[in-house]
């Protein structure tokens, strides 16, 4: 881990063997679900997905460095293992993706993954990136005036880290001090732009500078060092000293979304040189090098996740698309001839 500016708390314990395995559970049944729902866009089902397939490790160890019980969470489209780690169902994410009758996020009126989440205190996943991070200040801001001890999480990637509201929102949360936590995947591409076409610096996690707070480099796909790096976040965070940026690096195994050909700009040695970033590998061979997985565990929680899939698929696929009778629910029209 590289801290820009602080250095890293040797504090921060590691997760147990035990709990890095269940990480690696989610990581797995992320990746299938992800896979799943690409197979389902292929056959015309899903109209369009974009993947964390990649992303995994970063998301998972983010999520476990923090607490869901009173902690919140902005998330972007990209983030099925973060969801997956917050409790959401497979059977939920999928009824977006299908876009059917019961769908929790959007009643099958928005983009899959976009809308909110309830259950879960989800809200505010959209494609129009970089909002979500305004909105994560405010949300700290009010956890602060009420004196809570919350903190904020927010995900996005590099290319929304370019937007004005990025840079609104760490102005804003350096100034007051907020307890928010900055979550860059950097995946180097925002769909077709390089990194190098999409800023003049190296790391992103150097902008933290501008707005006095510490920004923290770290690889993505090494879920200890993400939650070592969260961790300390947090724990700033919880001591009302103020935001960090933490910019994971991570590899965008497929295209940005479904919709997508990445042959078209990525060279071949960039795609080649891919699987060796993919994060269900590493973890899994840092886990059997750490004599915490065997050969026979690791497909059993193989096995397992494809087998959810399959259920979960199954009952949804099964499931009713929302009736023409409630086209005007959740909208403030009104249908011709009614009030
Ligand atoms: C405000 C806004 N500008 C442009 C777009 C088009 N757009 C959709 S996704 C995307 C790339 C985002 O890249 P990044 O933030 O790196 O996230 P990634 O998809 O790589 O995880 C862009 C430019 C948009 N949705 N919203």
């Amino acid at each position: 881990m590289k801290a820009t500016t602080d250095e890293p708390d040797q504090t921060i314990q590691q997760p147990s063997g035990e709990r890095m395995v269940e990480l690696y559970r989610i990581m797995v049944l992320s990746r299938y679900l992800d896979e799943r729902v690409w197979l389902l866009n292929r056959q015309g089902k899903a109209a369009i997905a974009a993947s964390a397939q990649g992303h995994e490790a970063a998301q998972v160890a983010c999520v476990e460095a923090t607490d869901p019980s009173k902690d919140h969470y902005l998330t972007y489209y990209r983030q099925f293992t973060a969801m997956i780690a917050l409790n959401t169902e497979p059977e939920e994410m999928l009824r977006g993706f299908l876009a059917k009758a019961d769908d929790p996020m959007s009643a099958a009126r928005q983009f899959p993954l976009h809308g909110a989440h309830p259950r879960v205190d989800l809200f505010n996943f959209s494609n129009v990136i970089a909002t979500q991070l305004p909105q994560a200040a405010g949300v700290a801001l009010a956890d602060k005036l009420r004196g809570l001890d919350a903190v904020t999480v927010v995900f996005f990637g590099d290319g929304a880290s370019s937007q004005g509201d990025t840079h609104e929102a760490m102005n804003f949360a350096g100034i007051h001090k907020l307890p928010v936590v900055f979550f860059c995947e950097n995946n180097r591409y925002a769909i077709s732009v390089p990194l190098d076409k999409q800023m003049g610096i190296e790391s992103i996690a150097t902008r933290a500078a501008s707005y006095g707070f510490p920004g923290v480099q770290v690889d993505g796909t090494d879920i200890v060092a993400v939650y070592e790096a969260t961790s300390a976040a947090v724990k700033r965070a919880r001591a009302g000293q103020g935001p960090t940026l933490i910019e994971a690096s991570v590899e965008r195994l497929l295209p940005h979304t479904t919709d997508d050909d990445h042959t078209r700009y990525r060279s071949t040695e960039d795609i080649a040189q891919m699987p060796e970033r993919d994060p269900i590998r590493i973890v899994s061979a840092m886990l059997r090098r750490r004599n915490l997985l065997s050969e026979s565990q690791d497909e059993a929680i193989h096995n397992s996740a494809k087998e959810r899939v399959n259920v979960a698929t199954d009952i949804v696929d099964a499931e009713p698309y929302p009736g023409v009778e409630t086209m005007f629910d959740h909208t403030d029209v009104a249908p011709r001839g009614r009030n």
